[in-house]
């Protein structure tokens, strides 16, 4: 093996790359594709490698492929088809190198293998096929059933770039975003092309997001692939082939991230530390939200808030939809419907109402508009290939647009929002962003893109074009708000949008099905390092009946994001829309929401801190057991509460598979015991939701909105169990940044039980103090009668038992041992 140090040297062998013609193949949905024969290109056989640090490169004389240890789990593969990579930049990965151990590079009979403490990838010298490799159990997790090949783009230059694995008999898939249909992505064909979906159907593709990463599932381990190209790309999961799984794009570079498990959790942890995770929300973000298309005037806007406060229904936000706007024109008002915006956002303010306003990315084209003059004037709006302007229409009429992947462009963006943060708006609501154009759909191919610096056309950032204005307007928030906690949502997005703004599933349809596809696709986003995700509640076009929407509420409560929101042309759609007995339960899941909020806020400092999805399909905490991946109408929030949404009219019931350990009924505090089904009642009223023996779950009191009242005492629900279970309990101040300075209060419960009594451990990190000092621990399904507790050994006699052996006390320890005796 010959091995050189110069970095990019040139190689001089001779070209032996073997050339094939293949018939075309018509791929499902792919309108550039045409039916002439396609010229696949591969490589030779290896000829030369040369090593440069964690990178390895391995020639074939004119091409080369890049294998770069990027830490002890994650190798990433690229190809050159002649030698010259692309620039190393990408939207989603903001830093490619972690921390690496050791790596070694090792010349065998047939491969060369590049491997970690924990993986290898071989390269095979005669075709370049690749594999990858878990040492410890010897098992190929991946691995080419063709070598990656490539095809010459005469019209853009470049090349379509293909990869081909093979899928294993009883593999299965998860993940790729923004995705409808079942959990499960096996024998499906995708595509990604940000779309404006209006409306969609269960199993239509593409939508509204861009994630090109998925899990693969099989032998008990998983793996993922994060095939990090921003064109128009495609996943087949042996559909084509049932033996193969390929992912190909139009453009770019074939370049892909294998991130390795072997547990589900850890590749979607590793797939965070490349693309990172969601920074802490305002707390009040974690309420609930209203919002309609649209709501105006202000006398309408004032009439919802206190119809929410008169019926004390919880809510935090309230949404201007487009129509706030003078003639659809960003960043203005319409003085008619809202002659003094200020004075009402403060009023609404005063009422704990926090007003989130739209924002588009289409600019009218009118001189006497500021946005559109500076815009013009900065030459900030994007341009055709041969120097027009980009237009079309959107809801203003005609329009330009600002090109967002312009660092410049982001920048004037994100200041536009001053007037608005100054009035007092607490949140961004970025809409049409995919981009979304009337007629044409979106923009031409031939429109020119910034790209930072690495110039492209729309081919290459359309998928991330929403993307950068959500993080326009993220970065221009926090720094408008003096670095107080923005709240923005976006529409279209890509990989590592999730470091900008959450996410709504866009324009869903008020049907039972939608009900369904919407909660699959919140734990699809989880999977894909999207988490802080919602859908419409009640569905934004048709008309939902009465207990359509309260089932709606009823998951939305389990919804990272909740949001009620639905089209101008619908019958109202409050929680109170419906009569008795709807909005009574609709007020106590909304209440649930609130009491709950402690353990939400802990569980998105899980995700944002330790990588941890919010929500997590059963395949997630069952992937031993695949055959649970089909029960994908269940979800846990956090590893703590297990939800099981009511998706069918008039069920009063529903078949519950309780997985691993035991859990306890939520409501009635049966005890019931996991890998089995249970029948579970599910009257209009109640929602099957169970707590894992062991967990804490805190509560604060109902508010009507988070900050309402000061908390003078926190409520601790402790089930019991008789294995040893940890939770805790985050908390700061709420709205600023300082948790990045380690001012925050992790609260750590350890409760382990027997027959004998029950041992609760408490300790506390951080160096934040919550303002109150009372906690009120309430212990759940205590299976004997108690005879003493001690708190640090003290013992204390001022607690109560209930008729359903609940047992009640309180103490204002923060660091303490409780016990109690039977
Ligand atoms: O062309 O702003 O998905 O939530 O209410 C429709 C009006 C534009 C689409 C969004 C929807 C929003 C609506 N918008």
């Amino acid at each position: 093996m010959e091995e050189q140090n110069e970095p990019g040297k040139e190689i001089t062998n001779s070209i032996t790359t073997s050339q094939e013609v293949e018939e075309a193949v018509q791929h499902l949905n792919n309108p550039v594709t045409d039916l002439k024969p396609i010229v696949k290109q591969y490589l030779g056989s290896v000829q030369k490698v040369i090593t440069e640090g964690n990178r390895f490169f391995f020639a074939d004389g004119s091409a080369r492929v890049e294998v770069r240890v990027v830490s002890d789990e994650i190798i990433r593969v690229r190809l050159a088809p002649h030698g010259v990579f692309l620039d190393d930049f990408s939207y989603a990965v903001p830093v490619v190198d972690q921390k690496v151990t050791t790596f070694k590079l090792e010349e065998l009979d047939e491969y060369y293998a590049v491997s970690t403490n924990t993986i290898t990838c071989k390269i095979r010298k005669s075709d370049f096929a690749i594999s990858f490799t878990e040492n410890q159990s010897q098992m190929v997790m991946s691995e080419d059933a063709s070598p990656m090949h490539w095809e010459e783009n005469v019209e853009f230059g470049g090349y379509y770039v293909y990869a081909t694995k093979k899928c294993q008999a009883e593999e299965n898939f998860f993940g790729l975003g923004d995705k409808s249909g079942n959990m499960n992505l096996r024998g499906r064909h995708f595509q990604n092309w940000n779309t404006d979906a209006y409306s969609f159907g269960w199993d239509q593709d593409p939508l509204y997001r861009t994630i090109p990463f998925y899990v693969g599932v099989h032998d008990k381990a998983a793996y993922g692939i994060f095939f990090d190209n921003t064109f128009r790309s495609y996943f087949d999961f042996g559909k084509e082939d049932n033996s193969k799984t390929s992912f190909w794009a139009d453009g770019g570079e074939l370049q892909y991230y294998y991130i390795h498990g072997p547990h589900l959790m850890d590749v979607v942890k590793r797939y965070q530390t490349l693309t990172g995770t969601h920074p802490m929300p305002p707390k009040w973000a974690l309420g609930y939200h209203q919002c309609r298309w649209s709501y105006y005037p202000e006398k309408k806007v004032k009439e919802i808030a206190e119809g929410f406060r008169s019926r004390n229904i919880p809510c935090d936000a309230i949404y201007l939809d487009i129509d706030y706007m003078d003639g659809y024109r960003c960043f203005t008002w319409n003085k008619t419907h809202f002659p003094d915006p200020k004075r009402m956002i403060k009023e609404l303010a005063n009422d704990g109402f926090k007003t989130v306003v739209m924002i588009d990315p289409g600019i009218k084209v009118d001189d006497n508009y500021w946005v559109f003059k500076e815009g013009k004037e900065n030459n900030y709006f994007c341009r055709r290939s041969d120097d027009y302007f980009m237009e079309g229409h959107v809801w203003p009429g005609r329009c330009q647009f600002p090109d967002f992947t312009n660092p410049n462009v982001r920048e004037w963006w994100g200041n536009l929002y001053k007037e608005l943060v100054d009035m007092g708006v607490a949140g961004v609501w970025n809409d049409m962003n995919e981009p979304a154009v009337f007629g044409s759909g979106t923009f031409p191919n031939d429109v020119r893109h910034n790209y930072d610096g690495y110039r492209g056309s729309h081919r290459k950032a359309h998928n991330v074009y929403g993307m950068q204005m959500v993080r326009s307007t993220y970065d221009g928030l926090k720094k408008l708000m003096r670095n107080k906690r923005p709240f923005t949502i976006t529409r279209a997005g890509y990989s590592g949008m999730q470091r900008y703004g959450c996410v709504w599933t866009g324009d869903n349809v008020a049907s039972w099905e939608h009900l369904k596809i919407g909660n699959i696709q919140c734990q699809r986003m989880s999977v894909s390092g999207v988490p802080f995700c919602g859908t419409d509640i009640g569905g934004f076009s048709g008309e939902p009946d009465a207990e359509l929407f309260t089932r709606w509420i009823q998951l939305g409560t389990f919804s990272p994001f909740m949001r009620a929101h639905s089209a101008g042309d619908t019958s109202e759609r409050e929680p109170w829309s419906f009569g008795e007995p709807y909005t009574s339960i609709n007020r106590t899941y909304i209440e649930l929401r609130y009491r709950l909020l402690p353990y939400l806020y802990s569980v998105f400092w899980e995700h944002h801190r330790y990588g941890f999805p919010i929500l997590r399909p059963l395949v997630m905490l069952e992937q031993e057991n695949i055959s649970n991946s089909f029960r994908q109408d269940e979800f846990t929030f956090g590893d703590k509460i297990l939800v099981c949404p009511v998706l069918e009219q008039g069920a009063t019931s529903r078949k519950v598979y309780l997985p691993k350990g035991m859990w306890v009924n939520f409501w009635t505090h049966e005890v019931l015991t996991g890998e089995s089904e249970h029948n579970i009642e599910a009257p209009l009223d109640h929602m099957p939701l169970f707590v894992r023996a062991g967990s804490v779950i805190p509560e604060y009191p109902v508010m009507q909105y988070v900050g309402e009242k000061d908390i003078d005492e926190v409520l601790l629900n402790v089930y019991f169990s008789d294995y040893e279970v940890n939770s805790f309990l985050f908390e700061d101040h709420g709205d600023t940044f300082a948790y990045e300075q380690d001012i925050y209060s992790e609260k750590k419960f350890s409760v382990k039980g027997s027959q004998f009594g029950l041992t609760i451990e408490q300790s506390r990190d951080g160096l934040y103090t919550p303002n109150y000092e009372l906690y009120n621990y309430n212990i759940v399904g205590l299976p004997f009668n108690v005879n003493k507790i001690t708190v640090d050994d003290k013992e204390i006699t001022d607690y109560v038992l209930d008729d359903r052996n609940c047992l009640r006390f309180k103490s204002n320890k923060n660091f303490i041992i409780i016990k109690i005796y039977s």
